[in-house]
């Protein structure tokens, strides 16, 4: 039994329509004790035109749509009422509606029912939510193309061939007299993981790619004080965020700044300059560019093209083992320059270069764009953990372990690409990831 669940599908704002969404097993019970029609009936989609009633006062005149399973986002009978825009009115919708059985959705609940129903796998459940969250158009059509199932052909192959190679190992196991079936032998398994594990490869590969398109990326802006690390964060961002002054040791916060730059979100954190200090708010400040430093995925290290000295040299240590852009500002001030070395003005705005040089080092091409790819964080996680796993069991193999070892070891793989589609029964997993929406999805 599928209780009747409502919420507000529309931001929580005035506006000049609002949707309340209500789904369930009676659902259709739940409204025609609060419609001026009767809608027990419906036997298909359909639109009807009516007054919401809290017994005999009329809330508001709507539109409503009854949608009749299974031919329903949630697979179950739901309706959408749509009312004029006002908080006062969508809200007495709502407690209506909880007066009348229905209860509350909670986050992600919509979705995790057309989950639970079969509409969608988990994949383009969880594209749902991406979608909500997508900053870009590009970012949307990635999103838009898990949703559509897009995504999810390219784990079919895979999901294909283990199936392939597990049962075949079961039926030698559990058949060993029956000769005329195909053997599983070490050859055959080697194949399919070795096929599998350069798969899955190209996979994690173009996921991480369309995961940069999808999310944005983390850009720390470090140096020692006065370089111009705060004028870079205005130029870059065209706006005058971060205060700029002539005194070492002027930004102590973090001051934080998003442009798109090729369809990508780059999340820029101008930082505190850093150096030898006994100021206890500059030396918080610098454990701050630190710890931004440490968590970026790309990293500008700002000198300044009139002085380098051994301040920016302990910089370059901290840097070392990062994705970094070394930039020279003040290219105004210096006196002679090296073809080799990037140069900026940020007093003068020529910013481009370092923002081609961020565009190149995203390393994404019209593929990344244009391709659907497994770009969820949860979804690559367990492409790795696959590929591990498929290297685990290409080695035993090769080792001539017991076939029923590895027979186990395929299983799991096996059951974590099942994990992936939301195909394995974990409702745990599936939890999780609905209470990550907002409660109208
Ligand atoms: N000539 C010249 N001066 C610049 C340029 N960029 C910044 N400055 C000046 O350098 C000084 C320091 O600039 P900031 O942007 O505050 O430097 P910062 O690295 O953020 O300094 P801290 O926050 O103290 O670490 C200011 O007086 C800026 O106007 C440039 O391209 N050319
Ligand atoms: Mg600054």
């Amino acid at each position: 039994m599928f209780e009747t669940i409502v919420a507000l599908a529309t931001p929580p704002l005035k506006s000049a329509l609002a949707i309340v969404r209500l789904s369930g097993d009676d659902c259709f019970f739940v409204v025609s004790k609060m419609f001026s029609k009767n809608i027990e009936k419906t036997e298909s989609n359909k639109i009807y035109h009516g007054y919401i009633k809290d017994g005999e006062d009329i809330i508001d005149e709507v539109v409503l749509l009854a949608y009749k399973n299974p031919r329903s986002f949630t697979g179950e009978d739901s309706v959408e009422i749509i009312s004029h825009g006002s908080p006062l009115i969508f809200n007495k919708i709502i407690k209506t509606a909880l007066k009348n059985g229905a209860r509350l959705a909670t986050n992600g609940e919509y979705s995790a029912r057309a989950y639970m129903h079969g509409k969608l796998n988990l994949m383009q459940a969880e594209s749902i939510n991406d979608l909500i969250n997508a900053e870009t158009e590009e970012s949307k059509k990635l999103c838009l193309m898990a949703l559509s199932g897009e995504t999810t052909k390219l784990i079919e192959p895979i999901k294909k061939s283990i199936g392939d190679i597990l049962s075949l190992i079961e039926v030698n196991i559990d058949y060993p007299e029956y000769y005329d079936i195909e053997e599983a032998n070490n050859e055959k398994i080697v194949e399919i993981c070795r096929e599998n594990i350069q798969y899955i490869d190209k996979l994690i590969k173009d996921g991480i790619k369309g995961n940069i398109i999808k999310d944005g990326i983390n850009v720390a802006i470090v140096g020692k004080p006065n370089v111009g690390k705060s004028s870079i964060l205005n130029a870059l961002l065209n706006e005058n965020k971060a205060i700029v002054t002539d005194v070492k040791g002027t930004t102590r916060d973090v001051v934080e700044g998003k442009v798109n730059l090729s369809g990508v979100v780059i999340n820029f954190f101008d930082t505190a300059g850093i150096r030898e200090s006994s100021d206890k708010v500059e030396m918080i400040g610098i454990e701050k560019s630190l710890e931004k430093l440490d968590k970026s995925d790309l990293v500008i290290c700002v000198f300044d093209s009139s002085n380098f000295d051994d301040e920016d040299k302990e910089i370059l240590k901290l840097v070392k083992d990062k994705n970094t852009i070394y930039v020279y500002n003040k290219e105004d001030l210096a006196k002679e320059k090296d073809n080799d070395k990037l140069y900026v003005s940020a007093l003068n705005k020529s910013i481009d270069p370092l923002k081609n040089e961020i565009i190149k080092r995203l390393g994404l091409s019209e593929e990344n764009y244009n391709n659907p790819s497994i770009a969820n964080t949860r979804e690559i996680g367990i492409l790795e953990s696959v590929k591990k796993k498929l290297e685990d069991i290409l080695r035993d193999t090769l080792a001539n372990i017991p076939i029923d070892i590895i027979n186990s070891e395929i299983q799991e793989v096996y059951l974590a690409i099942l994990s992936l589609l939301g195909e394995d029964n974990d409702f745990d997993i599936a939890k999780e990831i609905f209470s990550r929406f907002c409660v109208g999805k």
